[in-house]
């Protein structure tokens, strides 16, 4: 098992536009395996490959209190929204910062599992934020995005003044 660095914002490597997976094999299984590994190291609820510099379309989700309930999708669409929520969302990529965002309220996501069956979920809730912002990420895009400009400058500049501060630190 391997733990992976999480890129941070704004790193132009979370730009990158995430290939579909055409075959489902033992490095997939791997990847998946490790990619759970390091949401549940970190710790999160979702992660994205995009996250760990890995440009193809995998995601991983865990919203269980237990952590035991692991997600897997794979070229994952959705295919039906209804709805709007609003949720604070967080992102690995973009540590200590927390935002409202609105999303629908409930999605259908089509996606392949690890054996490459087709399946779907239609999700609400929490579940539902977690895969729109994780498929996001497969498609570049940063919670953030749906922010003010204004909100995102002082995002910028927060973490610009974190990461200062923890070079100095070394
Ligand atoms: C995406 O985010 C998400 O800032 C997953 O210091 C978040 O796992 C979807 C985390 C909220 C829906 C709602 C963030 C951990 C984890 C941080 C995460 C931090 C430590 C974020
Ligand atoms: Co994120």
């Amino acid at each position: 098992m391997t733990l992976f660095s999480i890129l941070r914002f704004p790193d132009p490597r979370l730009r990158k536009i995430a290939a579909p997976i055409t075959q489902i094999d033992a490095s997939v299984r791997a990847l998946a395996a490790d990619m759970a590994e390091t949401m549940y190291a970190a710790p999160g609820i979702g992660l994205a490959a995009t996250q760990i510099d890995v440009h193809r379309q995998i995601v991983v989700i865990d919203i269980s209190e237990e952590r035991n309930q692991l997600r897997v999708f794979i070229n994952p669409r959705i295919t039906r929204r209804d709805g709007q929520q609003v949720y604070e969302e967080g992102c690995l990529s973009v540590p200590g910062i927390y935002e409202k965002v609105e999303r629908a309220a409930t999605v259908r996501v089509e996606y392949l599992d690890l054996d490459a069956r087709p399946q779907f979920l239609d999700a609400d809730g929490l579940l539902a934020v977690c895969i729109q912002h994780e498929i996001d990420h497969l498609q570049g895009k940063v919670f953030v995005d749906h922010l003010s400009q204004l909100k995102q400058t002082r995002i910028r500049d927060k973490l610009a003044k974190q990461a200062r501060k923890s070079a100095q630190a070394l």
